[in-house]
């Protein structure tokens, strides 16, 4: 090898340059590197597999329930009640592993579970919690249809009073767990506004078939919900919100773990690009010895450290109650696009290895494709931010 190594000494650890770890508690530290060995073990070793399948083993829910990520930041119910920052440091230790893998328990945690924790009844709090909690019982959460994606209050699915009870008409697309999910939290019209329904699998009148032939997020359950006269009793209705402010407040949820999740997709690509850069060996020398890869391994340092430093500053605000949803929009709309363009930095570097699941990175690629979309485009998150900086709404 030519050239001096500078990996002894006291200098900066690559896996974590700036020192982020010192900030952190050491419950924060327990939590992040229980859930790394678990992504290890259970997941690194075999999601290339999953993926190329396209497929989620069935055992993966039970699996993370007893880890206790799934709503780990809710309080009562089951659930864990840790900090903001503990979930984050989770959804990053799972999106390291893979997106679909951080999907899956972003949808279960901060969507089906949060949708039925703040604007659930009671009752409907303990018949569902404890089992989402555990894993047994998987949720989904449908919100965006065939024809309302960006703009939700265009939905179609409508939801009318029939005797005490309702009936449910319509569509959702891209529902990530559909088809595994035991219950589905779907968001329809009323006369009085839009309302979140807690519908059983089994209910007659409702399906989910799946989706095929993703490209990206393929180690995850994508599924189209149909609802046709779908009838359900007045318990079904979620009783604290007839408004969009329902479904988007759990979406600032989700938005908020896939902040920090954003930054494990790009850590891990990094570490592949290093690790590579280091035994590849061209024209005579480690490609990680000549000045442009360097640059390019210097430029995704920088990104995933900066990543995880918004991503600690928002869960600092969140669990100091500060935290506004243009702020999470800031952070998913940065995070995203810097872990996107660190993988594709990555998979450059990877040369022809970079597009084989052999390696990670082709995969977080892909996936991140998905990631920038769903949750809130990345223009729809410029234009929220763009919105607070003018207090002008320019989606309409
Ligand atoms: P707008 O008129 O601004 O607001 C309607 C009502 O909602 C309130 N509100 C919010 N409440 C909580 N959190 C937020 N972030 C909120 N933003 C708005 C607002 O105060 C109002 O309340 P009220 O009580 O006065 O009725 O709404 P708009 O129709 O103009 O839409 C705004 C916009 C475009 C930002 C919003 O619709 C939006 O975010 N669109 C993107 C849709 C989206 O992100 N869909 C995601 C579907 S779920 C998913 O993708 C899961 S992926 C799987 C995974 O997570 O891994
Ligand atoms: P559109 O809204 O049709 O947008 C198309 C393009 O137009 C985008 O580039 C968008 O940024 C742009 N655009 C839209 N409005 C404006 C505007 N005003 N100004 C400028 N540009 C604009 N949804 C759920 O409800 N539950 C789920 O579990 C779920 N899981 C998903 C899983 C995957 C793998 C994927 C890919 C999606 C999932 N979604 C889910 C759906 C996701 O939230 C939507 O795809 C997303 O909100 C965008 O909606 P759309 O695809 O209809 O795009």
């Amino acid at each position: 090898m030519s050239g001096k190594s500078n990996s002894g000494g006291s200098g900066p650890r690559p896996e974590d340059f700036l020192d982020i770890d010192h900030q952190l508690s050491d419950e924060e530290r327990d939590i992040r590197d229980t859930v790394r060995s678990f992504v290890d073990d259970r997941v690194v070793p075999y999601v290339g597999d999953w993926f190329e399948e396209a497929r989620i083993p069935a055992e993966l829910p039970g699996q993370l329930g007893g880890l206790g990520v799934l709503g780990m930041h809710l309080e009562g119910y089951g659930c864990a009640g840790t900090s903001a920052t503990a979930y984050g440091l989770a959804c990053l230790e799972l999106e390291a592993g893979d997106s679909g893998v951080r999907s899956l328990v972003s949808v279960q945690g901060s969507l089906a579970m949060y949708a039925i924790w703040r604007w659930g009844s009671e009752e409907q709090k303990n018949h569902w919690l404890p089992g989402m909690a555990a894993g047994t019982t998987v949720g989904c959460f449908g919100l965006t249809e065939p024809d309302a994606g960006s703009d939700p209050g265009a939905m179609r699915t409508r939801a009318r009073r029939d005797g005490s009870g309702w009936v449910l008409n319509g569509r959702k697309m891209w529902i990530t767990n559909g088809t595994l999910a035991d219950v589905a939290v779907v968001w329809a019209m009323t006369e009085d506004g839009p309302r979140g329904f807690v519908v059983p699998r089994d209910t007659p009148g409702f399906s989910a078939r799946e989706i095929h032939k993703k490209l990206s997020l393929r180690a995850s359950v994508t599924a189209e919900l149909v609802l046709d006269d779908v009838r359900l009793p007045d318990d079904a209705v979620l009783p604290g919100v007839t408004s969009l402010r329902g479904p988007l407040s759990c979406l600032n949820e989700a938005r908020y773990g896939i902040v920090w999740g954003a930054a494990g997709a790009a850590r891990a690509c990094f570490e592949a690009a290093l690790r590579y850069s280091m035994e590849r060996e061209a024209f005579g020398k480690p490609i990680g010895g000549t000045q442009l890869q360097q640059q390019k391994l210097a430029t995704m340092a920088l990104e995933v450290n900066r990543a995880t430093l918004l991503a600690l500053h928002l869960g600092r605000l969140k669990d100091a109650d500060r935290l506004r949803p243009a702020q999470i929009s800031m952070g998913k709309l940065a995070n995203v696009n810097a872990a996107l363009e660190v993988a594709r930095s990555a998979r450059q570097v990877l040369g022809a290895n970079g597009i084989s699941l052999e390696y990670p990175v082709i995969r977080h690629m892909n996936n991140l494709e998905s990631v920038v979309t769903y949750e809130g485009t990345a223009d729809v998150h410029a234009l929220v931010v763009g919105g607070a900086l003018t207090g002008i709404q320019a989606f309409r």
